[in-house]
């Protein structure tokens, strides 16, 4: 078996050699790396995979060739990779010229609206965390009650990464929460703003990227009132004071009661039946609600018997257009400057 392995290898070393001669690019290079090492497809790791099933007799030896193998490909590698990285030390750049000017930019409208949101909450002493916008399935579905068949899982929904089994392009903030609670005990509030992504296909109220800022608070006895009054204050701050609101039963499997909130539309309130932001309804959808589910809690390490809380979410391009009447979500994304500088 050994001596199987032990050939096999040699010609292995060969094509290596082979093709290591060929690398001109960082691209190769890349390639490269990838053909040798590669989690799921490379010839290291399948090499390794074999391993199980040679006689312990054999594996030492066998263990032995393979890590040669794989040591000398890795520093053949790393060493072609030095050789292409360009060198910033050579002359040619002088770094103390001074720099080029360049016309004064603006925060993106998007970037500006997070602030604002975000400023509502820090002021009502609410602390901002962010987290990875790739996640575990676990941290971005099972820990938030979001159950194995559940269609928000499906590919058509979700941005798998390929090679990396269980990991995908989180769909909501929600995951920064179960980070966030797994390593603190409450009490504590807090925000989590971030992009997004859903595999949707791009219109005028939906593209695959979008952003997001959920809250949570959790302390002992919390109860529906205080999502009520927390969102209504912060909804008078960002929308004025005459603004009503409206709480509708929704549901979300991470919190349980839930409430889709709704506020007064701000242009016609209620007046125009034809009105191009509420359509003539008189009401405005603007933020998800509810208050956090035991499992959910349980799930960070937080006892539902001492505490409870509530968290919402609040489509942060959404609230952008709404409040701008922009009429296509997709001319946030597309940089037109004539669009993009009326919003400075
Ligand atoms: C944990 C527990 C509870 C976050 C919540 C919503 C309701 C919600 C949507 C608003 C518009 C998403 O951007 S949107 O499409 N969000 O309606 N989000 S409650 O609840 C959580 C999150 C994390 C651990």
């Amino acid at each position: 078996m050994s001596r199987e392995l032990s050939h096999e290898i040699d010609e292995l070393i060969q094509v290596f050699k082979a093709e290591v001669e060929q690398v001109q690019s960082q691209q190769q290079h890349r390639g490269l790396k990838e053909k040798y090492f590669s989690r799921r497809k490379g010839i290291c790791p399948l090499l390794m995979q074999r391993l199980r099933d040679i006689p312990p007799k054999e594996k030492a030896e066998a263990g032995r060739l393979i890590n040669r193998f794989k040591q000398m490909v890795e520093q053949s590698l790393d060493e072609v990779f030095t050789r292409l990285e360009p060198d910033r030390r050579k002359p040619g750049i002088d770094w103390t010229l001074p720099p080029v000017s360049h016309a004064p930019g603006a925060p993106h409208l998007i970037e500006r609206t997070r602030t604002e949101l975000e400023d509502i909450f820090i002021q009502m002493g609410y602390e901002v965390a962010e987290g990875p916008e790739m996640e575990s399935e676990y941290n971005n579905f099972t820990a938030l009650n979001i159950p194995a068949h559940h269609p928000a899982r499906d590919e058509q929904d979700t941005f798998f990464i390929q090679d990396i089994d269980d990991m995908v392009l989180r769909t909501h903030t929600s995951p920064v929460q179960i980070r966030y609670m797994k390593s603190k005990q409450p009490p504590f509030k807090a925000i989590f703003p971030g992009k997004v992504f859903r595999k949707d296909e791009p219109d005028a109220t939906h593209t695959p990227v979008f952003h997001q800022i959920e809250g949570l608070l959790v302390d002992r006895e919390i109860n529906f009132s205080h999502l009520r009054g927390i969102l209504e204050a912060f909804i008078r701050a960002f929308f004025g004071e005459d603004i009503k609101t409206r709480f509708r039963p929704g549901y979300f499997p991470f919190t349980e009661p839930s409430a889709e909130i709704d506020i007064s539309c701000f242009l016609c309130f209620g007046q125009d039946a034809e009105c191009r932001i509420c359509k003539g309804t008189g009401w405005l959808e603007i933020l998800g609600s509810g208050m956090v589910h035991p499992g959910v809690l349980m799930n960070c390490g937080i006892d539902p018997d001492l505490f409870s809380g509530f968290a919402f979410g609040m489509g942060v391009d959404r609230i952008a257009l709404l409040r701008h009447g922009v009429p296509d979500l997709r001319m946030f994304f597309e940089n037109d400057l004539r669009f993009l500088r009326q919003f400075r």
